[in-house]
C-alpha cells in the first residue's frame, strides 16, 4: 500500500489495530480534514467537532493565521535546541508573560511535561526559599485529578486504569477532596512540609466539575497564609475555554473584556498547554514570577524541543487569535446559551439529569450507571447525526466545541444533540 494512497475508514482502523499500540479506544471515525468547527472523515462525511481535541483546538481547526505562522517559520528555522539562542523565543516569552502578567515563562511541549516542570519548580522553591528539609517536600493534589500520564503524575492519580501496574510510584503527594476548603486547610495545618497545591480550576476528565464560587480564591488565600504555592493547571481550562482568558480569573460577572487576562485568583505558578498552540503543534508553558522562577538555573531543567522557533511562532499567533477574535467573550456567551437550551430540554428527557460547565467546557450527565454503555451509544448516534463527542468517565459526555463557533452553528448542534437524545429515549 503506497503511503499516500487514500484509505477507507476501515483500512485506516485496521492498520492502527495491527501496527499501533492499543492505548486508546477511539470512536470509529477516521478524520482526514479539519476547518474551523468542522472535521471530515475519509469518506467525506462532515461533522461538528464537539471535543476540540480536548480543548486544544479552541481557535478552530487549521486556523489560517496559526497554520501560516507554522509554515512560514518552518521554512526558515525549525529547531536549534537551547544550546543556542533563536530569534523567536524571546519575543514569544515577552508576549506570553505580558498576556498572563507573570515575570517569566519556561517553555515545554506537552501538558504533562509542563505539569512535571511545575512540580519540580515548586519543590526546588520549597527547598531553597522555604527551607524545607531535603526530600521532605509535600504537594497537595485533589482526588479525581487529571494532570497527564507520566509516572510521577499517575503516582497521585486515583484512576486505577491510569495507575495500576506502573509502580513504584513517586512519593511526596497528599490527596484531598476537590472543592473542599476545610480539607485543604486541614492538610495545610497537619503537614509542615507542604510546598504547593496543584489544582484544576475545573476538573475536566473527572466529568467537568465546576467548583463552588469562591473556592479557588479561598484556596489561594489559604496557600498564601501557609506559605504554599498555588499551582493552577489550566492546560484544559485556559486560553479562553471557560469564557475568560484563564479560568482562574475568578467569577467576575462579565467575560474577557473585564478580565483582560488579569486573573482575580492569580496563581503562583500557571500551567498552560493544548490551545496555547491552537492544536497546530505541541506547545506548553509554565509561568511564574522571578522570586519563584529564578530558583531554576542552567542545567536544572529543559527539553530538546522546548521553546523551539516553530512553537514560539505558533504560540504567539495562537494567543493573538484568541484576543483579536474575542474568543473568550464568544465562549462566555455561547456557553450560557448552550446551558440555557439544555436546561430547557432536560425536564423533557429522562435520559439526561444535568448539564454543567463554564464557557464552552460543558458536560451532560446520562441517567444510567457508570458502567453502562449508554453514553458511548449516544456518542455513536451523535456521530451518525454529524456531531463528534466522547464520554469522559462512564455516564458523562463532554461537550467542548471550538470557540470560533457561531450562534447559528451552536443552535444547530443543540438541535442535533436534543434530537439524538429524544430518538434514544424512544
Ligand atoms: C489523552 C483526558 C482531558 C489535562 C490537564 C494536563 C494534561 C491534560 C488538565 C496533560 C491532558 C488530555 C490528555 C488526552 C485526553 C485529554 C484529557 F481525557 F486525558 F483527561 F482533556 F481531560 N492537565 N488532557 O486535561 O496534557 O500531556 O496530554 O498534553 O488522550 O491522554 P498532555
Amino acid at each position: 500500500m503506497a503511503v499516500l494512497e487514500a484509505l477507507t475508514s476501515q483500512q485506516a482502523i485496521d492498520l492502527e489495530n495491527k501496527y499501533g499500540a492499543h492505548n486508546y479506544h477511539p470512536l470509529p471515525v477516521v478524520l482526514s480534514r479539519g476547518e474551523g468547527v468542522y472535521v471530515w472523515d475519509v469518506e467525506g462525511k462532515k461533522y461538528y467537532d464537539f471535543l476540540s481535541a480536548y480543548s486544544a483546538v479552541n481557535q478552530g481547526h487549521c486556523h489560517p493565521r496559526i497554520v501560516g505562522a507554522l509554515t512560514e517559520q518552518a521554512k526558515n528555522l525549525t529547531l536549534t535546541s537551547r544550546a543556542f539562542y533563536n530569534d523567536m523565543l524571546g519575543k514569544y516569552e515577552k508576549y506570553a508573560t505580558e498576556t498572563f502578567k507573570f515575570d517569566k515563562l519556561l517553555p515545554m511541549n506537552t501538558g504533562a511535561e509542563a505539569v512535571e516542570t511545575a512540580l519540580k519548580l515548586c519543590r526546588k522553591w520549597g527547598y531553597e526559599k522555604k527551607g524545607i528539609a531535603e526530600n521532605e517536600a509535600q504537594i497537595i493534589v485533589c482526588e479525581n485529578n487529571f494532570h497527564g500520564r507520566t509516572t510521577t503524575i499517575i503516582s497521585f492519580s486515583n484512576d486505577p486504569v491510569a495507575r495500576e501496574n506502573f509502580g513504584p510510584y513517586t512519593d511526596g503527594f497528599i490527596k484531598i477532596e476537590y472543592d473542599n476548603l476545610k480539607a485543604l486547610e486541614h492538610a495545610l495545618q497537619s503537614h509542615s512540609n507542604v510546598v504547593g497545591f496543584l489544582v484544576e480550576p475545573i476538573q475536566g476528565e473527572a466529568g467537568v466539575y465546576v467548583p463552588s464560587d469562591g473556592y479557588l480564591k479561598e484556596a489561594k488565600a489559604l496557600c498564601a497564609q501557609y506559605g504554599v504555592l498555588f499551582i493552577a493547571d489550566e492546560v484544559q481550562t485556559g486560553i479562553a475555554r471557560t469564557g475568560r482568558l484563564l479560568a482562574t480569573c475568578g467569577n467576575c460577572s462579565c467575560a474577557e473584556k473585564h478580565c483582560s487576562g488579569t486573573p482575580e485568583v492569580k496563581p503562583d505558578i500557571l500551567i498552560l498547554g493544548k490551545a496555547l498552540s491552537g492544536g497546530a503543534y505541541p506547545v506548553s508553558a509554565v509561568l511564574a514570577n522571578d522570586d519563584i522562577m529564578n530558583v531554576i538555573r542552567p542545567g536544572n531543567h529543559g527539553s530538546t524541543f522546548g521553546g523551539n522557533p516553530i512553537a514560539a511562532a505558533v504560540g504567539m499567533t495562537a494567543l493573538e487569535v484568541i484576543k483579536d477574535e474575542e474568543l473568550a467573550q464568544n465562549a462566555y456567551e455561547l456557553g450560557n446559551l448552550f446551558r440555557e437550551k439544555l436546561n430547557a430540554f432536560i425536564p423533557t428527557c429522562d435520559l439526561v439529569t444535568q448539564v454543567r460547565g463554564k464557557g464552552l467546557l460543558n458536560a451532560i450527565v446520562i441517567n444510567d450507571t457508570e458502567d453502562s454503555t449508554t453514553a458511548w451509544d449516544i456518542c455513536m448516534a451523535l456521530k451518525e447525526n454529524g456531531l463528534l463527542a466522547k464520554p469522559t468517565h462512564g455516564n458523562i459526555i463532554r461537550f467542548a466545541p471550538p470557540l470560533v463557533m457561531t450562534e447559528a452553528q451552536l443552535l444547530d448542534c443543540v438541535s442535533i444533540i436534543t434530537k439524538t437524545l429524544q430518538a434514544f429515549e424512544k
